[in-house]
């Protein structure tokens, strides 16, 4: 009988703020995994701000998570670990050219052209809190993501996925979009429509279970 492959493994903290928590990234890589059925185990690598190991930095330069590894393969960035995923299953990414290359140019969209302008507004919300300039930096902003949104609303329209069939464009723009303010995301009835599909589906509840439990580790263990 040929060896059982190892299970894919993937970096999680073991200790994250109250505020991050539900919110780590690798929640789209546990999310893509449920979709598929496929298994794997989690490697929890301590707080998210403390210093990570030279071996740690050599897997994912920027000490990030998620890293994922499978077999001899070892990716960061968790765009780059969605496609990976994806080629291997046709539920996530679809096999004709054209419809393949759409779901990659969503994922991309996701992750350089929405996430930047929403995670700008969240790093000027937790870092400004108490100061005077964090309202000007945040009028600032702001506009930039009410324009990213708008258009994503416009394309999106009344469908229920980004293309025709559900793929890891929607798994990486959903998380992205869960990271915006309710009062951002208000004026776009189908973002927040969108945003509650996507989260509704089983296998985003189990990744989110799973990661929670993750989080949850630090606090178990002695001061
Ligand atoms: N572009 C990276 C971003 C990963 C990222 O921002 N990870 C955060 C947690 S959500 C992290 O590890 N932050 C700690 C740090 O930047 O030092 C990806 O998509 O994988």
């Amino acid at each position: 009988m040929p060896p059982t492959p190892a299970l894919p493994e993937i970096t999680a903290y073991r200790s994250v703020p109250d505020f991050a928590c539900g919110r780590i990234k690798d929640i789209r890589i546990r999310w893509a995994l449920d979709e598929i059925g496929r298994a794997y185990r989690t490697r929890l690598i301590g707080g998210i701000f403390e210093d990570k190991a030279p071996a740690y930095l050599a897997d994912q330069p920027f000490g990030q998570v998620p890293v994922y590894k499978e077999d001899d393969l070892i990716l960061f960035e968790s765009g780059s670990i969605l496609i990976h995923i994806g080629e291997g299953d046709a539920r996530l990414l679809p096999r004709d050219t054209a419809a393949r290359g759409r779901a990659i140019s969503w994922t991309i969209a996701a992750l350089n052209s929405v996430e930047p302008m929403i995670q700008t507004l969240v790093v000027l919300t937790v870092k400004g809190q108490g100061t005077d300039w964090m309202a000007g930096a945040i009028d600032a902003a702001k506009p930039f993501a009410e324009q990213r949104l708008a258009r994503l609303s416009e394309a999106l329209g009344q469908r229920d996925w980004l293309e025709a069939d559900f793929s890891i464009g929607d798994i990486v723009m959903i998380d992205v979009l869960r990271n915006a303010s309710p009062a951002l995301l208000a004026p776009h009835a189908n973002l927040t429509a969108y945003v509650a599909r996507g989260t509704a589906r089983p296998a985003f509840q189990s990744a989110m279970a799973a990661h929670l439990a993750d989080c949850a580790v630090g606090e178990a263990l002695p001061a």
